[in-house]
């Protein structure tokens, strides 16, 4: 199974990869986690320049053909060749990060990203996307307990974009059968356990 996490950044998908992690491991199975940007030596190199701070004049345009370059590669070299090897692989935002932060944040054409999003991902689509909305106002509270000099490029955008890039995430969570929206605002126990009841329910239909 393919699984993805999505959500504005603070809004505590890596702390719910680590757990979901443990529970599969657990139970007996194999996982592998991937995070985008990255994830490949070439998908890393990109990050690097994605987030680097000293490149704030990057073009929205520019910024689309990075992440989606470095998606393709962890596509083909790492997630294609996992899922076919029986892993669970989940993966710390995939393309719909791409509709929610370019599309919606930055106002890339919404048809233009859907094709650049295709050609980056091929047949490889998400079996289940778990989506923690937490809204803007509350992730800033939590990127407010680090020093600013600790946020990347993107981490850096002021309130008005993540409003946007929720709002990309909330149209995606209507529109896409394989979202779950989860309030991210929960304790991380009990997010947890939503996630955990998700896959069971997924799993029972499936068998
Ligand atoms: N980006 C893009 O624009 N287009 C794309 O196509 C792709 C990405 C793929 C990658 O950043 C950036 O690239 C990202 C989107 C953009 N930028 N932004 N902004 P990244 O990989 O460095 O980071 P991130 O994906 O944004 O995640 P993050 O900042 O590391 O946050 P997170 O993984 O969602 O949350 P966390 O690390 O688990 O938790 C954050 C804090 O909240 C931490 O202190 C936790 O202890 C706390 N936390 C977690 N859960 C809770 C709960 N339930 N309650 C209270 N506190 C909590």
């Amino acid at each position: 199974m393919f699984i993805t996490f999505e959500g504005i950044d603070f809004s505590g998908k890596t702390t719910q990869i680590r757990l979901l992690e443990e529970y599969l491991k657990s139970a007996g199975e194999k996982v592998h986690i991937v995070r985008e940007p990255g994830g490949t030596a070439i998908s890393e190199k990109i990050r690097e320049l994605l987030l680097d701070k000293n490149y704030y004049e990057m073009c929205s345009e520019a910024e689309i053909f990075l992440f989606s370059a470095s998606r393709a590669q962890l596509v083909r070299e790492l997630i294609k060749p996992m899922l076919n090897a029986g892993y669970f692989v989940i993966s710390d935002r995939f393309h719909d990060s791409t509709t929610a932060y370019q599309g919606y944040g930055r106002g890339v054409d919404l048809e233009t990203v859907r094709k650049i999003n295709e050609l980056a991902i091929g047949d490889v689509i998400p079996d289940l996307t778990f989506f923690l909305d937490l809204d803007e106002v509350e992730a800033q509270k939590r990127k407010d307990l680090l020093p600013a000099s600790k946020l990347d490029r993107i981490e850096s955008a002021n309130l008005e974009f993540f409003r946007k890039v929720r709002e990309g995430y909330l149209y995606l969570s209507k529109s896409e059968k394989r979202f779950r929206l989860i309030n991210g605002s929960l304790s991380v126990e009990e997010i947890h356990n939503e996630i955990v009841n998700e896959m069971n329910v997924l799993s029972r239909v499936k068998n």
